[in-house]
């Protein structure tokens, strides 16, 4: 049997903060840090905070702005973190309510009713509980049957998530499979961080892998995944349950995202662009077949450096488009925002690839075909 996509679906926040914004209220916050500590700071006991830049964010990542489901706390250097109000049991929690809102977009654009769909798999960076898994409760929330599971590959978590759902198309598990991405990065983010207070933004992507015979027209085949990883701590949230009785428990700045960017860029960049040329390889293919690179929305420097090493010259906006000067990084969700947004125009027979890659180290393809 073969998988392939039928429809994407994207919710975005209400709320979205700009360079300027968020430099200010960082300033402020680190302003008041500073005076906070006046005495050690003249005796040279302790540096001072330095002010972050807006022509440094937008120059080292591409960052223009991000969305994010609360505003005010990130603004308010006496709170610097979202403050999103706990709910009841009885509720919807959070993260399952935005990808619910993607999920009804992309079932609705493939035609679908939610018994049609057979699983729900939630693939996203970080899940707002650890139990009962966030899919089941959107395979509830829209009343589904079948079965659900969460599973987290970080920024990676939505190829693996294509990959998975098309395996249990393939071998027969299920025919039509919803999987969603639900990223409330700004959970994690620490915004007292210089380096990286303006990496990430909050998002939900949805897309339905189904069996091709039931697919409606215009679906997208998919030619081939590929699926890789390799350890680093170049990346990494230390965050969980075993700290929790511990001084340096939650809250600590190692409980949030921390990152060597700079490894990163070194390390991902030559990483990825083997992974796709060897697997355009396999399928025989030339990386000017492609008419278009969604990539993970990490850095546009990034991003320009690998469309050059696949495509043999810089990638045109066309041919590699950029999101992130919006969204910021949203995790797995960046190269599916890319995808959903840049993708109408394609004609049948036209070629693309998704393509992520993060935290883990985690990288994943998906190479596909528009049909008529
Ligand atoms: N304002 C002004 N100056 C700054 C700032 C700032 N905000 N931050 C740093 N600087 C300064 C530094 O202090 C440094 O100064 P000096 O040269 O005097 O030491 C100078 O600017 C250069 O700093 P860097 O070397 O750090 O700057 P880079 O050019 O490397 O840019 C980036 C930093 C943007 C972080 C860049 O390295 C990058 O984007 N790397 C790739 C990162 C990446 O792809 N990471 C993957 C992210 S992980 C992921 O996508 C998902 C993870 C799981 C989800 C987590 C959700 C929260």
């Amino acid at each position: 049997k073969n998988a392939v996509i039928s429809s994407t679906g994207l919710w975005t926040p209400p709320h979205s903060i700009s360079n300027e914004e968020l430099v200010e209220a960082y300033n402020a916050w680190a302003d008041n840090w500073n005076r906070e500590r006046d005495a050690d700071i003249a005796s040279g006991l302790i540096e001072p905070k330095t002010h972050s830049s807006v022509e440094f964010i937008e120059k080292a990542s591409g960052i223009k702005s991000r969305y994010v489901m609360n505003k005010t706390g990130v603004l308010d250097p006496d709170i610097m973190a979202p403050r999103i109000p706990e709910r009841p049991n009885e509720q919807i929690s959070v993260l399952a309510e935005i990808a619910v809102n993607a999920a009804r977009q992309a079932l609705e654009r493939a035609g679908r009713k939610p018994e049609d769909v057979d699983a729900v798999i939630c693939a996203a960076s970080n899940m707002q509980r650890a139990y009962p898994a966030m899919a089941i409760e959107v395979q509830q929330a829209l009343g589904i049957g079948g079965f659900a599971f969460d599973m987290n590959v970080a920024c990676s978590s939505a190829t693996f998530g294509i990959q998975t759902a098309a395996d249990f198309v393939r071998t027969g598990s299920a025919k039509s499979v919803l999987m969603v991405n639900p990223e409330i990065c700004s959970g994690h983010l620490n915004f007292t961080d210089r380096d990286s207070h303006f990496i990430f933004g909050d998002v939900a992507t949805a897309v339905l892998v189904e069996e091709e015979s039931i697919a409606p027209a215009g679906y997208w085949k998919i030619l081939g995944t590929k699926l890789k990883t390799e350890f680093s701590n170049n990346i990494r949230n230390n965050f969980g349950f075993l700290n929790r009785a511990a001084p340096e428990g939650i809250g600590a700045p190692d409980k949030l995202f921390k990152q060597e960017g700079r490894k990163v860029f070194k390390e991902v960049v030559p990483m990825v662009s083997k992974m796709i040329s060897e697997q355009l390889d396999e399928l025989s293919l030339q990386g000017t077949d492609l008419r278009r690179l969604w990539l993970h929305q990490a850095n546009a420097n990034m991003n320009r450096l690998i469309s050059t090493r696949v495509l043999g010259h810089e990638a045109s906006a066309d041919e590699s488009p950029t999101v992130l000067d919006t969204y910021a990084n949203t995790s797995s969700a960046g190269s599916i925002i890319a995808f959903h947004k840049h993708s109408e125009d394609f004609k049948p027979g036209e070629k693309g690839l998704i393509c992520s890659f993060g935290a883990g180290y985690s990288a994943g393809t998906v190479f596909v075909e528009k049909t008529a």
